[in-house]
């Protein structure tokens, strides 16, 4: 390989299969808003053909679907700096993934983790396209040659399974046409847990509705929800060694030290030897402080569907002309016929 280089580019999604929750904020939707100011081209997707992986009610999926680049743009993504849209207004996504089902293994699909949890014990009943998934993914990114992905922490796997399909396309076809995407994870919060059960992430389909922070939610439930939250009696230590088995502990504090933009050594040097009746409420008020402008912003767009729609529309028709001579190139390369163009 001679290295040929790529021009620094960010693409990142969400799946409009819910409520957003404080693990897509903190772990994706405020460092997008962050990589804006950085010297890179930043794309980013509400990944509608991925929430089809599960059931999703056709009322449910528009409203997420706005729900999602609402919160994106309440939160600070520019849709002129960025391009912002939808994954399904851009039929190249499903194209390369076909292609990239052809590419993938099924032995690497079998060693997905996100798949294994999702399906459960239920794996033969789940879609095909659970399954596929993470094949879909490395389209998204490598369909705009992106080079870095920020995801949260439980996405590393799939990033990693996308290095691997483009590795074996350029190599099958002896070309360097992919790029090797990075996944970039830093940060304190990176895997946001549940507040019932510390050793499961926050879900926007999690069961119950108490154990995870929704973007949406009122100052009242927002509080409720952290005083509900499970802990240990221990007070909190005063570093983070202390947190070591104590899931929920250290899940609070790097929650907090994710909002605050700090460390989580500063939160415990500031709340070390505090109990939670002093450390929930201090919680509760900052995650408020933090939440409630992008809400009512949130809502505003929200009451405008036709707003969004439009600035969707053209968020893809930008990522088309990028995407489409890549999907093309892809095509000649595998020796396609397209006399049609
Ligand atoms: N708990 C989390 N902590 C940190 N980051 C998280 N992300 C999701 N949950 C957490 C990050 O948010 C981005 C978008 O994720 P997604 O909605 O496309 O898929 P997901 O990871 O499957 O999210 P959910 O909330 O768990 O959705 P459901 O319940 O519908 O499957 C990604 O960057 C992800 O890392």
């Amino acid at each position: 390989m001679s290295g040929r280089t790529f021009a620094p580019r960010v693409f990142s999604g969400i799946k409009p299969s819910g409520g957003l929750t404080l693990g897509n904020y903190l772990g994706a939707i405020k460092r997008w808003v962050a990589m804006q100011e950085e010297d890179y081209e930043t794309i980013y997707c509400v990944v509608d053909l991925h929430a089809v992986t599960v059931w999703q009610d056709p009322a449910d999926l528009h409203r997420s679907t706005h729900e999602v680049a609402a919160a994106m743009l309440a939160s600070g993504i520019d849709p002129e700096r960025s391009i912002l849209f939808n994954q399904s207004q851009v039929p190249a996504h499903a194209e390369l993934g076909w292609l990239f089902n052809c590419v993938a293994r099924v032995g690497w699909m079998n060693r997905m983790t996100q798949f294994k949890e999702k399906a459960g014990k239920n794996a033969e009943k789940q879609s095909l396209g659970l399954y596929a998934y993470p094949s879909l993914m490395a389209a998204d990114i490598l369909l705009y040659h992106a080079t870095h992905v920020p995801v949260g922490e439980d996405q590393k796997q799939h990033v990693e399974l996308t290095r691997d399909i483009a590795q074996k396309f350029n190599h099958d076809y002896g070309v360097e046409f992919f790029p090797m995407p990075e996944p970039v994870i830093e940060g304190p919060a990176m895997r946001v847990m549940n507040l019932r059960d510390g050793s499961k992430k926050m879900s926007k389909s999690g069961e119950s509705d108490m154990e995870r922070i929704n973007m949406l939610d009122d100052a009242d439930t927002i509080a409720k929800k952290f005083k509900k939250a499970r802990t240990d009696p221990e007070p909190l230590p005063s570093d983070v060694a202390g947190l070591a088995d104590r899931p929920e502990a250290r899940n609070l504090v790097e929650i907090y030290a994710g909002l605050a933009d700090t460390t989580p050594e500063a939160v415990l040097a500031e709340f070390g030897g505090a109990g939670w009746g002093t450390f929930k409420p201090a919680l509760a008020e900052l995650a408020v402080e933090k939440l409630a402008p992008i809400s009512t912003e949130m809502q505003r767009l929200l009451d405008a569907p036709d707003e969004i729609d439009r600035l969707l529309a053209r968020g893809a028709e930008r990522a088309e002309t990028i995407a489409k001579p890549i999907l093309e190139q892809t095509f000649d390369i595998m020796g396609f016929v397209r006399s049609r163009r």
